[in-house]
C-alpha cells in the first residue's frame, strides 16, 4: 500500500522536476511510485505509509552502519547546539583531515567539500593545475557526478575529444574529456599514444559501481598506476563509493595500489553532506589559499557535518571487524541468489556491495552490463519491494549491506529472493 507515497508524488511534481532531487529516486527505469520515506534506524527503513522494509541502498552507500547510528545521532545533536555553520575554521576539521590521513596514507592532504560531485570537479581542476595539462581519461559507464566535464559519451573523434551526454553541457567543455573502456588496457594505451603529453589525469573508480558492480579485471588498476606514470599523468581514484567501504583505507589498500589523489564522499560524511579531495602535499600545496589552484565553499567542513563523518570513521576504526562482517553478510546473499537463479542472473561482489544482473553471461565492462535484461530486474525489483526488500530502482546501481544486516534480515532476504527468482 502506497497511497500517501503516491499523494506526496503527485504534490511534488508540481515544485521539483521529477518530484525527486535526484534523478535516480523516481523510480522511472522499474515503473513503480517512489516510496517516500519517513524514518530509517538501523536495517530498516519506513515510508509514509508506514511499510517498513529492509534497506540495500543505504542513501547509496553513507550507510555502512545502519541508519540513524546512536552513536553518530548523539555527536550530531550535540554540534548542533553549539551552532550549525560559522564560516571559519574549527578543531573538527582538523581532526577529520588528520584522521583521513591516517585512514588512507596517500592523502597527505585534503579538502572538504559539500558532495562527490564537488570533490571530483574540485580534482580535476588540481589536476590539470598541477600538470598544465588540459585532457583527462574517464571510463565509459563510471559515474563522477555531474560536473559538465564529465557528462561526457565518446563522440566520434573519440581520440581526441567527446561529446557531451547531457543538455546544457557547450562542447566546449568536453572536448579534453577521453574515453576509455573499463577494464580494457587498449583503449586506455590508445588514447595516451594518441595524446602523449596532454593528458592531466585518468580517473576511475577502482570498483565501478554505478553501471552496477563491475570489479577491475587482475591488474587493470595497477596498469592504470603504471602508466600514468610513464606519462607523467595523475592517477586519480573515485572513492566516493568504495572509501571506507572495501576496507577502512578503501579500494586503494583493498587492491594495493596508490593513486595521486583521491575523491571520497558518502561514509565520510557519515550522511551528512561532506565531499572531500585530497592526496600527497606536494600537489595539495596548489590548492588556494596557498596555491593558484581556487576552489572554495561556504558550508565545506561545517561543524555538523564534520562531526557525523568523524564519528563514523571513528566507529569504523574502532572495529575494523566490521568489513569481515559485512563482506561475509554479502557473500551469503550472493550464493543465495546464484543458487536461486541458476545460471540465469550474473552476480558481482566486491566487499559489501553487490549487483544482480540479468544476464547469463558475464558482467566485466559497459557493453555486457548494458546487454542485461533491465525489463527483468524491474520486475525482480516490484516483487521485492512488494515483500519488503528494498534495493536500488536501476539495474545499473549497487546493493549495499550495513553492520546493521542481521542474520535474521540476511535469511529473510535470501528467502524472498529464492521465492521472486
Ligand atoms: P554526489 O555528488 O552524488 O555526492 O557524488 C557523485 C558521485 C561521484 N563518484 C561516484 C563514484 C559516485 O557513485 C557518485 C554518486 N553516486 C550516485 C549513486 N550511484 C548517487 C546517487 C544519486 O545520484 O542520487
Amino acid at each position: 500500500m502506497d497511497t500517501i507515497s503516491k499523494e506526496l508524488f503527485e504534490a511534488a511534481k508540481q515544485h521539483i522536476p521529477g518530484g525527486v532531487n535526484s534523478p535516480v529516486r523516481a523510480f522511472r527505469a522499474v515503473g513503480r511510485t517512489p516510496r517516500f520515506i519517513a524514518s530509517a534506524h538501523g536495517s530498516r527503513i519506513t515510508d509514509a505509509d508506514g511499510n517498513e522494509m529492509i534497506d540495500y541502498v543505504c542513501s547509496w552507500g553513507p550507510g555502512i552502519l545502519g541508519h540513524a547510528h546512536p552513536g553518530v545521532i548523539e555527536k550530531v545533536t550535540e554540534a548542533c547546539k553549539d551552532g550549525l555553520t560559522f564560516g571559519a575554521p574549527t578543531r573538527r576539521e582538523v581532526e577529520l583531515a588528520k584522521l583521513i590521513a591516517e585512514l588512507m596514507p596517500s592523502m597527505e592532504m585534503s579538502r572538504l567539500v559539500n558532495s562527490g560531485t564537488e570533490a571530483v570537479m574540485s580534482a580535476i581542476r588540481l589536476a590539470r593545475g598541477y600538470t598544465g595539462r588540459d585532457k583527462i581519461i574517464k571510463f565509459k559507464g563510471c559515474y563522477h557526478g555531474h560536473s559538465d566535464g564529465l557528462l561526457v559519451k565518446a563522440g566520434s573523434g573519440a581520440l581526441t575529444s567527446s561529446i557531451p551526454d547531457s543538455a546544457g553541457v557547450p562542447a566546449d567543455y568536453t572536448r579534453n574529456t577521453l574515453v576509455a573502456l573499463y577494464n580494457d588496457k587498449a583503449s586506455v594505451e590508445e588514447l595516451f599514444s594518441a595524446n602523449p603529453d596532454r593528458i592531466a589525469a585518468v580517473i576511475v573508480e577502482p570498483v565501478a559501481a554505478n553501471m552496477g558492480v563491475v570489479l577491475p579485471a587482475p591488474g587493470f588498476l595497477s596498469f592504470l598506476r603504471d602508466i600514468t606514470v610513464k606519462y607523467g599523468a595523475l592517477l586519480i581514484f573515485d572513492e566516493v563509493i568504495t572509501g571506507f567501504r572495501l576496507s577502512l583505507g578503501g579500494a586503494q589498500e583493498y587492491y594495493h595500489v596508490t593513486p595521486d589523489l583521491t575523491t571520497l564522499g558518502k561514509i565520510a560524511g557519515g550522511g551528512m553532506p561532506i565531499g572531500v579531495y585530497g592526496g600527497r602535499r606536494e600537489i595539495m600545496e596548489l590548492v588556494s589559499p596557498i596555491g593558484p589552484v581556487y576552489q572554495a565553499g561556504t558550508l565545506s567542513g561545517n561543524p555538523v557535518a564534520t562531526a557525523a563523518g568523524l564519528q563514523t570513521l571513528r566507529i569504523l576504526k574502532e572495529d575494523p571487524g566490521i568489513y569481515q562482517r559485512i563482506e561475509k553478510k554479502t557473500e551469503r546473499l550472493a550464493d543465495a541468489v546464484r543458487e536461486a537463479a541458476e545460471g540465469r542472473v550474473c552476480v558481482n561482489q566486491a566487499g559489501s556491495l553487490l549487483s544482480v544482473f540479468f544476464s547469463e553471461a558475464g558482467v566485466t565492462d559497459y557493453e555486457s552490463a548494458t546487454a542485461s535484461d533491465t525489463d527483468r530486474y524491474a520486475a525482480y525489483f516490484g516483487s521485492l519491494l512488494d515483500r519488503g526488500i528494498y534495493v536500488a530502482p536501476s539495474q545499473f546501481e549497487a546493493m549495499f549491506v550495513s553492520d546493521a544486516h542481521t542474520d535474521a534480515d540476511i535469511e529473510f532476504t535470501c528467502q524472498v529472493i529464492k521465492e521472486v527468482l
